[in-house]
């Protein structure tokens, strides 16, 4: 096993409060009652928040609709300086958000630090540049904001989720009703601070806690002109069916199980890393990591003994540790999820993880690979969330993409190839909203991204990300 000195992040920088209230109209307000959110890796409470009821989500829809007359009609210029300077004080204060993303939902201070926190400010940079163009974005002259916006989020990306709903809603004149999930409420309250800070007009963002009654509050609510929801394929489709037949726009953006795909010819050092990154990173709570690993059957044993090597230096435990690869699991109840799928799939292939220490206090899995899986297997074709990986092998590149399709998810894959040719032609096959090449769980607010099948629709990122808040 891996030896290493510890180096925790300091968590002085965060003024962590006993409580937090509602964000509605500008100000911070009770709620009908309250819930705790705990730091996974401890299982310690972090703070009381306040749960939202229908009352409360009223209050919070009326305030953005009153906010929406002004805000709608401001040029899209002052609105985009709004949107800068969010942007700035983000970056400001990147240190004390990431340290209390990392308590809050479990992820490696590394992560929150230089993937999550920066993503988080490019997406209020992107889209502010966008606020005074929405004339030349190609649809149309002056299109028109939809109005009040509805947004459910999930808790593996709390602020990236944020940011992706948020920044293009306010840039397109759209204002906010957003609630965060319930075990990771606190860095949107934070951005809640951050929008006081920035002198943002009252109701422009609103954020609403609570759990899936108040999601449901938000989204039923017959004054929101557009639902916006990232999470389970099992709720979104509850949406789905609740708000047809109304008027409202919607984006789902919903699970994955997405193929990594290893050619004999690609870089295979590189391809491992990748492999790493696509099912380990944030523990794997991501929708679009690479779970099923799909490798040419000439090196597979090649690249499987070369991951099982990388797999022993993962180093998991203390999210606020610099060094850690691997944090918490965000709950216990994800945590049952994994474990309960993990199981099934000890009983269909061979399972195996590297020799891990896991701290007795927390929720935490070790990094673990099947391999021996076929596509019927349950552990082939349901999304775990976790720090799992199956392993399936191929010939010839038709089957990889016959395998990679068959799944009822379509939102991400990745090949490693060092053919060119082969990458464009695979990516054409391939029915998946994003395909990296030689990379992977690559992000950017410019590139487009959702899903195919049961991943959900529309798109969010880039200037296809406008569309789902505009009239056009
Ligand atoms: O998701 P939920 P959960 C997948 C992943 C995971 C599984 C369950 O496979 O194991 O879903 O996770 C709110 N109306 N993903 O239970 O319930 C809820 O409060 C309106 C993939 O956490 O979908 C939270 O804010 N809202 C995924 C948000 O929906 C409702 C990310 C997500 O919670 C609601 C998360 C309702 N009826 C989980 N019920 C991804 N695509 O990234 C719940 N919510």
């Amino acid at each position: 096993m891996f030896t290493y000195a510890p180096a925790p992040e300091s968590t002085a920088i965060v003024d962590l409060k006993p409580s937090y209230g509602l964000f509605v109209d500008g100000k911070f307000t009770d709620g009908s009652g309250a819930f705790k959110t705990i730091n996974p890796a401890t299982e310690e409470v972090l703070a009381e928040v306040a749960l939202a009821d229908e009352a409360d989500v009223d209050r919070a829809v009326a305030a953005a609709r009153k906010a929406h007359k002004k805000w709608s009609k401001m040029p899209g210029k002052e609105r985009g300086k709004y949107l800068f300077r969010i942007a700035r004080i983000i970056q400001e204060r990147s240190r004390e958000l990431a340290v209390l993303e990392s308590l809050d939902n479990g992820k490696p201070i590394k992560e929150s630090r230089d993937v999550d926190v920066p993503l988080v400010a490019a997406h209020f940079f992107y889209y502010a540049g966008w606020a005074d163009k929405l004339s030349y974005a190609g649809f149309g002259p002056d299109p028109k904001s939809l109005g009040v916006a509805g947004q459910v989020i999930p808790w593996n990306f709390p602020l990236l989720m944020l940011a992706w709903k948020i920044a293009p809603a306010l840039a397109t004149g759209n204002t906010v009703v957003l609630k965060p999930a319930e075990t990771t409420p606190l860095t949107a309250l934070l951005f809640a601070e951050i929008c006081q800070q920035a002198d943002l007009p009252p109701g422009v963002v609103n954020i609403v806690t609570g759990a899936g009654a108040t999601g449901a509050a938000v989204v039923n609510h017959p004054d929101v002109n557009k639902v916006a929801f990232t999470g389970s394929t099992e709720v979104g489709r509850l949406i789905a069916r609740s708000v047809a037949g109304t008027k409202k726009k919607v984006t789902l953006e919903l699970g994955g199980k997405a193929a990594n795909i290893v050619f004999e010819d690609a870089a295979l050092d590189q391809a491992v890393e990748g492999i790493v990154n696509g099912i380990f990173f944030n523990q794997g709570h991501v929708c679009c990591a690479g779970s099923r690993l799909l490798v040419q059957e000439s090196v597979a044993d090649q690249v499987l003994d070369a991951l099982k090597r990388r797999m022993a230096t993962l180093r998991v435990g203390d999210p606020l540790d610099k060094n850690t690869d691997i944090g918490a699991i965000n709950s216990a109840e994800q945590l049952a999820r994994i474990t309960a799928l993990a199981e099934i799939g000890s009983a269909e292939a061979e399972r195996w993880s590297p020799p891990c220490e896991l701290p007795s206090k927390g929720f935490w899995f070790a990094p673990t690979i099947f391999t021996g899986v076929t596509q019927a297997h349950r552990i082939a074709q349901e999304e775990v969330f976790g720090p799992v990986l199956s392993v399936l092998t191929f010939r010839t590149p038709a089957e990889a993409v016959e395998k990679a399709n068959n799944t009822p998810y379509g939102l991400s894959a990745g090949i490693w190839t060092e053919k060119g040719s082969r990458i464009l032609s695979m990516a054409d096959k391939l029915r998946a909203g994003v395909v990296w090449a030689n990379t992977f769980n690559k992000f950017d607010p410019t590139s487009p991204f959702g899903g195919y099948k049961e991943s959900g629709y529309g798109r969010e990122g880039g200037r296809h990300g406008l569309e789902g808040y505009l009239d056009v």
